[in-house]
């Protein structure tokens, strides 16, 4: 073996450790409270193992170049496991083909490291193209459950359209995250993507939050974030589809919005993070919201703060996508910190925590939005009023 590929070799793994023992600390500046940002990115391109990316024999990769490029790891799926924080990422090769591979952390702030192979899911479909945006479930009937959008091209393209494609939600169980069992994929009149199981059987069912959407990429007249009932997950049909929250004239989900991960069960009632999109001159803005339902009639809405949780900062504004924050995966500990974790321009994973208490607080005093600047006015006054007579000693 040449030196100079021994060295390069010794100086990737060096890198590559470094970056997968990285300490995660607090992010600086101004935090409102609610959440904590942290400083560096849990999961890059650059976390996917060499082993992935490299031949590793010198004989047959001679200047040690990679040979399979890695473009992106972001919108991940999250889970408790086995006293391990897991998330089922999706990565990105150069090739524009996304994958999904698991990768564990021991305090799910930092040290996050890929299992030995990317998921290998049942191959069912040969139209499928790409498959992304996992979201799992630990449901009540014992099984891990795993919603996630399978795309590929539209057969009724024009010729010579390219683009096209259509979205529905695919659907796998496993019990043990190793060995996965593909169902068929949920039965739905409209396209489908941010298709995600609630983890309790309501009136005796599998409910499932959709995103009914008229195109790909048009939400169109698809009117938000639905919910539908089915008897059966192993057949899955949705039958009737009602929309549980709705997409507004000027809000920060008036183009699309979708559901991320399952929501979490709070004595409350269930708290869902989303995301919005609007568009502006820039393009399309993703950002994070919460909102909640009420714990006997999960589709029941009793609470939504007005705007956004959480927004792109910062370095996390420009990638591939840029000003996108995306979320399906958050964990909600013992001790009662949730994990958030969320992807910034489809690009690289970041974690936030907050706790199950502050965010409830959040949804159900936190004034909604009152569509009109002359009611945000008025909530600001209101506040100002009751801050004057708490300073007096009135209240
Ligand atoms: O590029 C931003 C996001 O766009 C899509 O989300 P939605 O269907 O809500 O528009 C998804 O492709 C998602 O993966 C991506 O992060």
């Amino acid at each position: 073996m040449k030196k100079s590929f021994q060295y390069r070799l010794e100086a990737l793994y060096r890198r590559h450790e470094a970056l997968l023992t990285e300490v995660n600390m607090v992010a600086d500046g101004f935090q409102n409270g609610l959440v904590t940002r942290y400083q560096n990115p849990i999961l890059t391109a650059q976390h996917v193992p060499l082993e992935w990316r490299y031949d590793l024999n010198p004989q047959t990769n001679p200047f040690l170049l990679e040979r399979i490029g890695m473009n992106a790891v972001m919108n991940s799926a999250a889970l408790k496991w086995q006293g391990k924080y897991l998330l089922m990422a999706r990565v990105e090769g150069a090739d524009r083909k996304s994958f999904f591979a698991i990768a564990e952390s021991p305090n799910g702030i930092d040290q996050f490291r890929f299992w030995e192979r990317p998921v290998a899911l049942p191959d069912i479909d040969l139209t499928e193209t790409n498959v992304y945006d996992m979201r799992l479930t630990e449901h009540e009937d014992g099984w891990i459950y795993g919603v996630f959008c399978s795309e590929r091209q539209d057969d009724m393209a024009l010729p010579g359209d390219l683009s096209s494609a259509v979205a529905k939600a695919g659907l796998v169980r496993t019990k043990d995250l190793l060995n996965w069992e593909r169902l068929p994929d949920l039965d739905s009149e409209s396209q489908q993507r941010n298709v995600v199981l609630h983890p309790e059987f309501v009136e005796g069912k599998y409910a499932f939050y959709t995103r009914p959407q008229d195109g790909f990429i048009n939400a169109g007249t698809g009117g938000g974030i639905g919910w539908a009932l089915v008897d059966d997950v192993t057949c899955a049909v949705i039958k009737q589809e009602e929309i549980i929250n709705q997409r507004y004239y000027h809000t920060i989900k008036e183009l699309k919005n979708g559901e991320g991960p399952h929501p979490i069960k709070t004595p409350h009632g269930w708290l869902h993070l989303a995301h919005g999109v609007r568009g502006c001159a820039a393009g399309l803005r993703y950002v994070l919201y919460l909102y909640m339902t009420a714990l006997d009639e999960p589709w029941r809405l009793i609470a939504e703060p007005a705007g956004y949780f959480l927004a792109p900062q910062q370095e996390e504004r420009v990638g591939d996508v840029s000003n996108v924050l995306f979320s399906n995966g958050w964990v909600a500990d013992e001790d009662g910190t949730v994990y958030i974790y969320y992807a910034s321009s489809d690009t690289r994973m970041h974690v936030a925590t907050s706790t199950v208490e502050k965010l409830a607080d959040y949804c159900l005093h936190t004034p909604a939005d009152g569509l009109r600047s002359f009611e945000s006015v008025a909530r600001i006054n209101e506040l100002i009023d009751r801050n004057i007579k708490t300073r007096q000693g009135e209240l």
